[in-house]
């Protein structure tokens, strides 16, 4: 943990196909979180899976975010290798939702960003969502709305779940440092069980507390709120929030925090000897929005006054 408790500040990357609806379905604004739009609008598999016909991330320049991410004084990145749409930002041979089969840009996105990662002397991460998978045949929060979605969880787990999580976990050399596991959702031991054994393949590393069947993992994980103080009991803690109101891209989500208040939070959780985990959500042509991008470079010119190393 000793990297991971002087780190005090990383980058959440939200990234995925949801960043091609963008927050609205069939002329609609849909309500709530970015990333979630498939489930609250209640959209079909088949017609999910159109809109990454139009993830073609060509502006992405991963070199860029790491810079980004350094120059404001964060020592890691988290980013979503799979969210609850069960879309694969990575070459997976349990699946053919992923970037490579289904997307006309057709290359692993993680791979270039580990190799800046690695360049530029950040720790990198992952976020897998292993309970909820509505296109592979996990559970999904709210019940499933599609028939194409039936699939027993155990067969989910093992064929998709198990094998996903061992690629990610063996092919970016040093990384992934962190496994961010979300969501536990129908998760118990037996399943649990089957994730966290694979853990071993990079020992070391470090796991939060979103895997369900009764682990705790290394990490709490407030979200969206600050704690009074420490954990009494001395756990490590990692606090994530979003610079407006949504993970995933949403094109029309404009209540951005403002500089001063994420600075004012990232000093409130290091006082408590937490981390901040601060989330941008790129687009699916492959940009950090512009007010994201303004925030950061201000928080990287209030950290070179005022920060430490
Ligand atoms: C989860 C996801 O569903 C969401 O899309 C996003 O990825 C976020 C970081 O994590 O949402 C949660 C998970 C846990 C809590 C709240 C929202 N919680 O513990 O209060």
């Amino acid at each position: 943990m000793r990297w991971w408790r002087e780190a005090r500040f990383g980058m959440f990357i939200h990234w995925g196909v949801y960043a091609v609806p963008a927050g609205t379905y069939k002329g609609q604004q849909i309500p709530g979180i970015g990333e979630w739009i498939m489930n609250r609008a209640k959209i079909p598999v088949a017609e999910y899976r159109q809109f990454a016909r139009s993830f073609n991330p060509i502006f992405y320049d991963p070199d860029a975010w790491v810079r980004l991410a350094k120059e404001a004084g964060m020592k890691y990145i988290i980013i979503t290798s799979k969210h609850h749409d069960g879309f694969a930002l990575f070459d997976s041979k349990a699946s053919d939702w992923d970037v490579v089969d289904a997307t006309p840009y057709g290359r692993d996105l993680l791979l270039p960003l580990a190799a800046a990662c690695r360049k530029h002397g950040i720790k990198l991460g992952f976020y897998y969502s292993q309970a909820q998978d509505w296109v592979n045949g996990g559970s999904a929060a709210g019940g499933k709305w599609d028939p194409a979605q039936q699939r027993d969880m155990d067969d989910y787990i093992r064929n998709v779940a198990v094998p996903q999580v061992r690629e990610i976990l063996t092919r970016y050399g040093e990384f992934p440092a962190v496994l961010w596991w979300d969501t536990p959702v129908d998760m118990n031991r037996e399943r649990a069980d089957q994730l966290i054994r694979l853990l071993r393949l990079k020992p070391g590393i470090i796991h939060n507390n979103r895997l369900g069947g009764g682990y705790r993992g290394d990490t709490e994980t407030p979200e969206q709120y600050i704690p009074a103080t420490g954990y009494p009991d001395g756990r490590d803690f990692e606090v994530c929030m979003t610079m407006n109101d949504t993970w995933g891209y949403k094109s029309y989500d404009q209540n951005w925090k403002s500089t001063e208040t994420l600075i004012r939070n990232l000093i409130d959780i290091a006082s408590k000897g937490g981390n901040y985990l601060l989330n941008v959500g790129p687009t699916a042509d492959g940009r950090i929005p512009e007010p994201s991008i303004q925030r950061l470079k201000e928080i990287g010119a209030w950290m070179k006054v005022n920060g430490e190393a």
